[in-house]
């Protein structure tokens, strides 16, 4: 990334006419919350922050930034996991918040589609589509806060994924400000439109680097009936991923949550996570968190799925389980898999990995995986758990109970490296859910095809050519 410099104070002036005295923060104190990321792995600085509360604000600033050659840093909810909304150290980079944009522009239940604005909180649009009856079933443990623009730039996953897809399959059209201040207006609630490229794909996972995302159709769903929610114990890894084909098959794909969680992730939550408890008299190595949903008719799931975890019991795939009797017994079993990032963290230093291979192989790769973690560090605590249905698991290591962070730290990038050639051997991807942001371009460089590279840069090139977005991250 070229050096930049700071923006004069007169190109300010002009951004700040833009927005009017409501639409910028400009004070010490003000700005503040926009200079570190949600993992405190990155300080950048920043002269203004901008909160444009239209699509043709958005338009008028990209329009002034490219003129003047300013980088420009878009944010939502700054939950990322890469520094991917963090503004350079060299205050040369003015960011852009979204949340003044949070509008339901329009909701459609006949179609199965609403209109949001990018800045819309993934709580309020999940809200939105229940108030019409329907569920818009992105779920993530930071839905309070994260937004719609930043669920779509990082192409989000979260724990529905295995049934509904990762954002970028629950999105039909895209409102996007180009960099030179086009407004490419693709909101379309069409499902089938086969006139050239597709372009509203590329803006999705592009994480700001080649417009703004101002709005979104989204794609609704219906709501299941009931929903069997239950903590299963099991003796191994192998045993949920052959577990998971079975339900798939007795539910006929309604399989929403399968969540794999080790005795260690539990034992972190149930220590440092209020309000825990476990769901078992016994310890066990293994669990998952299972949701299934019935289809609009409550059919007997409960009957049938119990009768087919029976059947695995008597199989030895399943050790016990604990199927959740109410709302609130429910909420008790979701606050155990979403604790886990909060119960590691207070454990002291984390190296993480978000990794996906093929389902069928996980089983063995966290074997061969946690073998290479500890050949360069004997007593890491390995907390190898999420999205098994998806082939993606966190597989992070936190530091030994007896021994002190920053010398843990200091084997990140051995760990990394042996980690992320094994994913390499794989075929799987180092990046399965949280981006690139700056943290993992190193990893891009290293591991993406390089054909896949060049077309990459060749893009960014061609719809950045002064490269004001989001600078120094992703390429
Ligand atoms: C999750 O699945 C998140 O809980 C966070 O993606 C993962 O903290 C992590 O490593
Ligand atoms: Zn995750």
């Amino acid at each position: 990334m070229n050096a930049r410099p700071t923006p004069s104070a007169e190109a300010l002036d002009r951004l700040r006419a833009i927005v009017g005295p409501q639409g910028f923060l400009d004070q010490a104190g003000d700005v503040e919350p926009f200079l570190t990321d949600h993992r405190k792995l990155y300080r950048g600085a920043t002269p203004l922050v901008l909160r444009p509360d239209s699509t043709d604000q958005v338009a008028a600033i990209l329009r002034l930034c490219n003129e003047s050659g300013i980088g420009v840093v878009p944010v939502g909810g700054n939950t990322s996991y890469c520094g991917g909304a963090t503004p350079s150290a060299d205050g040369s980079q003015i960011v852009i918040s979204l949340s003044r944009m949070r509008r339901v522009r329009a909701v459609d239940p006949l179609n199965y589609t609403m209109v949001v604005e990018a800045g819309c909180v993934l709580a309020q649009a999940q809200a939105a589509a229940s108030e019409v009856g329907r569920l818009f079933p992105l779920s993530l443990g930071s839905e309070g806060s994260c937004q719609i623009g930043g669920n779509l730039s990082t192409n989000a996953g979260g724990t529905a994924v295995l049934r509904y897809g990762m954002m970028r399959d629950l999105v039909l059209g895209l409102e996007v400000v180009l960099p030179d201040g086009r407004i490419l207006d693709s909101l379309s609630s069409l499902r089938k439109d086969n006139t050239g490229y597709d372009l509203r794909d590329l803006f999705i996972g592009a994480e700001g680097t080649l417009g703004i995302i101002t709005a979104a159709v989204c794609k609704l769903f219906s709501r299941p009936a009931s929903i069997l929610t239950a903590i299963l114990a099991i003796p191994e890894p192998a045993a949920a991923v052959k577990l998971l084909s079975r339900l798939r098959v007795a539910s006929c794909d309604c399989v929403s949550t399968f969540e794999l969680m080790p005795r260690l992730a539990l034992d972190m939550v149930l220590k440092n996570i209020s309000d825990t408890t476990d769901p078992f008299d016994t310890r066990y190595n293994w669990y998952v968190l299972l949701e299934i949903g019935s289809g609009g008719y409550d059919t007997g799931l409960h009957e049938s799925i119990e009768a087919e975890l029976s059947k695995a019991m008597d199989e030895g795939l399943i050790a016990n389980a604990a199927l959740a009797s109410s709302d609130a017994q429910r909420e008790k079993f979701w606050r155990l898999r979403e604790s886990i990032p909060e119960g590691q963290r207070r454990e002291g230093a984390s190296i993480k990995h978000d990794i996906s291979v093929s389902s069928s192989e996980l089983p063995r790769f966290i074997v061969e995986g946690s073998d290479a973690i500890q050949q360069i560090a004997p007593e890491a605590r390995i907390v190898a758990y999420g999205h098994l249905g998806d082939g993606n698991l966190h597989f992070n290591a936190s530091q030994p109970t007896q021994g002190d962070a920053a010398s843990f730290e200091a084997l990140a990038p051995r760990i990394n490296r042996a980690v992320h050639d094994l994913v390499a051997r794989y075929g799987g991807s180092f990046s399965a859910e949280h981006g690139i942001g700056q943290l993992k371009r190193g990893e891009l460089q290293r591991y993406k095809n390089p054909v896949a590279l060049s077309v990459m840069k060749s893009i960014k090139h061609a719809l950045d050519p002064k490269g004001i977005m989001n600078p120094g991250k992703v390429l």
